[in-house]
């Protein structure tokens, strides 16, 4: 944990106790919770996914900035409160943070700002659903999500469900590859579409076990001290997948209505994921639930062996 004192991070104690002790915390984020979901189905999927990264072996610390404070590990309540302020609160991303802090608003993290958050306090696994990444139409519009030079330039493992099709995928690969980010693909070399555990691309390496990814995590930040983060995919599992046709369908449907509306900025994604989620109804909003909750346990148990491996004395 490097020197905090300078910064309004308020880390809860047993979290920090746990950091002293290279415990597996989990970071999660919050703009799944304020920007994602509705109430109060973000405040039931937040609670439920704590308690899949403990089953899993982890510590999960739920990242936000509270009037205009850091917080590593937020109470339940907070959660709660998050949850019923939903879009009131600010998505923060990389560039939001000062002023979010200057100004004591309420904000939600993005994958970028749960990174950086995470990195300051010492913690090397997150876990989300699905990052954001180089959107459809890019080459008109330059939509790329700041996660992805995040994903370039802090040392955070990023577990997740792949991207959604929302996004360009192969161009959010590249992006990656450029960036020298690994992509992990757990226990698989395809690389998952968030709903459907194909996509039809490539990961850039596949990783047979919990204990391999931690191993590959050590050596990037602790051996090699490579700078950039790490991308571990994991698929929705078989009988959470959704119908791969009616997803495409209301994706479609959603970019359609997205341009004729000229929404643009911060408010692109968290439009596209509401729409996808009326469009198709109950279905990928399950699958959505289910799919997190087993990438908090895959989280968990990383983080548990990258905790036993940086217990040994060596
Ligand atoms: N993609 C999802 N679910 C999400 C997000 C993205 O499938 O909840 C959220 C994450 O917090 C992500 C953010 O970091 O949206 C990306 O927003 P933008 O594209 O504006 O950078
Ligand atoms: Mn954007």
């Amino acid at each position: 944990m490097s020197n905090l004192s300078h910064l309004p991070i308020d880390i809860a104690p047993h979290i920090k106790e746990a950091l002293q002790n290279n415990g597996p915390v989990v970071a999660l984020e919050s703009t799944i919770i304020t920007h994602g979901m509705e109430y109060p189905n973000n405040v039931n999927c937040a609670l439920e996914v704590e308690e899949c990264v403990r089953q899993g072996g982890g510590i999960p610390a739920t990242i936000a900035i509270i009037q205009g404070r850091i917080k590593i590990g937020i109470t339940k309540e907070e959660i709660d409160y998050l949850g019923k302020e939903g879009r009131k609160c600010k998505k923060c991303s990389r560039r939001d943070l000062a002023v979010c802090l200057v100004q004591k608003l309420n904000g939600s993290t993005t994958v970028a700002a749960t990174m950086i958050c995470a990195k300051y306090a010492g913690i090397k696994v997150f876990v989300t659903g699905g990052i954001g990444g180089v959107h459809r139409g890019a080459e008109q519009t330059f939509d790329i999500s700041a996660d992805l030079k995040e994903l370039g330039s802090t040392q955070v493992a990023v577990i997740c469900a792949g991207a959604k099709s929302i996004l360009d995928i192969p161009k959010t690969l590249e992006y990656l590859e450029t960036e020298g980010v690994p992509i992990l693909g757990y226990k698989t070399d395809k690389f998952p579409e968030f709903f459907v555990s194909d996509s039809g691309f490539k990961t850039s390496s596949s990783i047979a076990s919990d204990k391999e990814c931690a191993e590959v995590i050590h050596m990037q930040f602790s051996r090699l001290n490579l700078q950039n983060g790490i991308l571990i995919t994991v698929p929705v599992p078989a009988e959470h997948e959704a119908d791969g046709e009616k997803v495409k369908e209301a994706i479609n449907q959603a970019l359609k209505e997205h341009d004729e509306l000229g929404i643009t900025g911060p408010e692109s994604t968290p439009f596209l994921l509401k729409r996808v989620n009326e469009i198709t109804g109950g279905e990928s909003s399950k699958s959505n639930i289910a799919l997190i909750k087993n990438n908090a346990v895959t989280g968990g148990r990383i983080a548990k062996e990258l905790s036993l491996i940086a217990s040994k004395k060596d």
